[in-house]
């Protein structure tokens, strides 16, 4: 049995693959990854976890474990944001995390993330030498003189968001919303910031769930009718949501309409242009609407394409090359921010953006649409059973000259393989490196041709 990084971190099921042994093979092979030219004790390591099931219990065990080998750990109290951890690393000059999250996976899920002393998710090559190491299997020398120090890491956080977002405007509205967590970490963060700055916030699911009410804590559309009912009877500013962990977004504009995350990432590059003055790039997954582009190209920001993952947007946001990086899954950081996605962050530009331009979303979309064009995207997913996974590779590894009646213009393998058109649209596959899916990703001018692309990438993948 083999323990593998995927797209963000490892995730398994609890007492199949995800259990106390495992959790300590995979602890001792990051401390060594970390010690191998330093000794532990000169080294802080954070340790956190979301609202899963026995989440303290396990960041125990690697927080100890840790400790043992000479590490000053800083334990995280109560379930801790994704985003939280990245600013707790870097903020106490951390030379890593460990977070116990699986994000949005279903509940019977758990999972730990590796960031790096930028508290940024570890890159490929790094989580390649950890895994390396857990088969190994060596060891390191337990030295003394290490800690282990219960931490909070909320209030220096929630002050940093502070300095990234126009409150003053936000507090003087004292506009009216409404918070769906999820059950997730985000609760106490997000509804707690905006309280304190004088909003009426009125928090859905704020308890511990750990089977987040029997579904996947990933605030997508169809997650949300509650938080849309209740934007629309009490007529509300705005819907805001957060998943499991805390790093990605969901909202609800203030007529109930979901505002899709690759609407909202293509809005709040073309606000952060207009507000901050910035200038220089923009960045988008591959698997991102491109009408991120259309608006680089109207704010004349340079564009970035990246693999699907955050960690490769982590690193422009290092070099200072973007104004913002997203993620049509419901990703996005900004300038300035950390290299780790925030769906905290994510929702108060929304309420600022909204705020600031006295304009819905909806209102602000129109106007991006009448600018540059309107683009309708969409994604789905298809287990990968054994049937899919015997002929995916070679699915991947195809050249067809056309999908259904289209030509297929250019072909583009920076991940899975993604087929461009000539009248613009697109159509995406790839298998996921969080669960046992095959996503389908497209791209149109109209609704309905997007959705045929995606039966065309379906069928494709199945005949
Ligand atoms: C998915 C998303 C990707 C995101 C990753 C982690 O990966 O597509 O955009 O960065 O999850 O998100 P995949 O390989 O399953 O498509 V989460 O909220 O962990 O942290
Ligand atoms: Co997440």
């Amino acid at each position: 049995m083999s323990i593998r990084f995927g797209t963000s971190g490892w995730r398994a099921v609890i007492a199949d693959q995800f259990t106390f042994e495992n959790i300590e093979r995979v602890t001792e092979a990051v401390c060594r990854y970390l010690t191998t030219d330093k000794p532990g004790n000169e080294q802080t390591l954070v340790v956190g976890h979301d609202s899963r099931f026995m989440g303290e219990r396990f960041s125990s065990i690697a927080a100890e474990l840790a400790a043992g080998k000479g590490f000053r750990v800083l334990l995280c109290q109560g379930p801790t944001p994704t985003p939280t951890i990245s600013h707790v690393i870097r903020s106490q000059g951390a030379s890593g995390g460990l977070n116990f999250t699986a994000s949005h996976n279903p509940p019977e899920y758990q999972g730990i993330k590796f960031s790096t002393a930028d508290g940024a998710p570890a890159l490929p090559e790094i989580t390649r030498e950890i895994e390396e190491a857990i088969v190994s299997g060596v060891s390191v020398d337990k030295s003394k003189g290490g800690s282990l120090e219960a931490f909070d890491p909320g209030p220096a956080y929630l002050e940093d968001l502070r300095s990234k977002i126009n409150f003053d405007v936000i507090s003087k509205a004292k506009g009216r919303y409404a918070y769906d967590p999820l059950w997730g970490t985000g609760r106490g963060y997000l509804d707690k910031i905006l309280r304190n700055s004088g909003c009426e916030v009125e928090t859905l699911h704020d308890w511990r769930d750990v089977t987040f009410g029997g579904r996947s804590p990933e605030p997508g559309e169809s997650q949300l009718e509650e938080l849309r009912e209740i934007v629309k009877t009490k007529k509300l500013t705005l819907g805001i949501s957060t998943d499991g962990d805390g790093d990605r977004f969901g909202i609800i504009d203030n007529d109930g309409t979901f505002i899709t995350p690759n609407q909202l990432i293509a809005i709040l590059t073309d606000y952060l242009a207009e507000s901050r003055g910035w200038t220089n790039g923009v960045a988008r997954s591959v698997a991102t609407s491109h009408l991120v582009d259309r608006v680089a190209k109207e704010r004349n920001l340079k564009l970035y394409e990246t693999p699907v993952g955050f960690k490769f947007i982590g690193e422009l946001i290092n070099k200072d090359e973007i104004i913002l990086g997203g993620e049509e899954s419901a990703g996005l950081s900004i300038r300035g921010h950390y290299p780790e996605k925030d769906g905290i962050l994510a929702c108060l530009l929304a309420i600022e953006t909204v705020t600031v331009r006295q304009a819905s979303l909806g209102e602000q979309l129109k106007d991006l649409y009448r600018r540059v064009g309107k683009l309708e995207s969409g994604r789905i997913g298809v287990k990968l059973t054994d049937e899919v996974a015997a002929t995916l590779k070679e699915k991947l590894a195809e050249e067809p000259g056309t999908i259904g009646q289209r030509k297929v213009e250019k072909i583009d393998r920076m991940d899975g393989v993604k087929f461009l058109f000539a009248d613009g649209s697109w159509m995406l596959m790839r298998p996921s490196g969080t669960e046992p899916m095959v996503r389908i990703y497209a791209e149109s001018e109209s609704k309905q041709d997007m959705e045929e692309l995606l039966e065309e990438g379906r069928r494709y993948l199945l005949e």
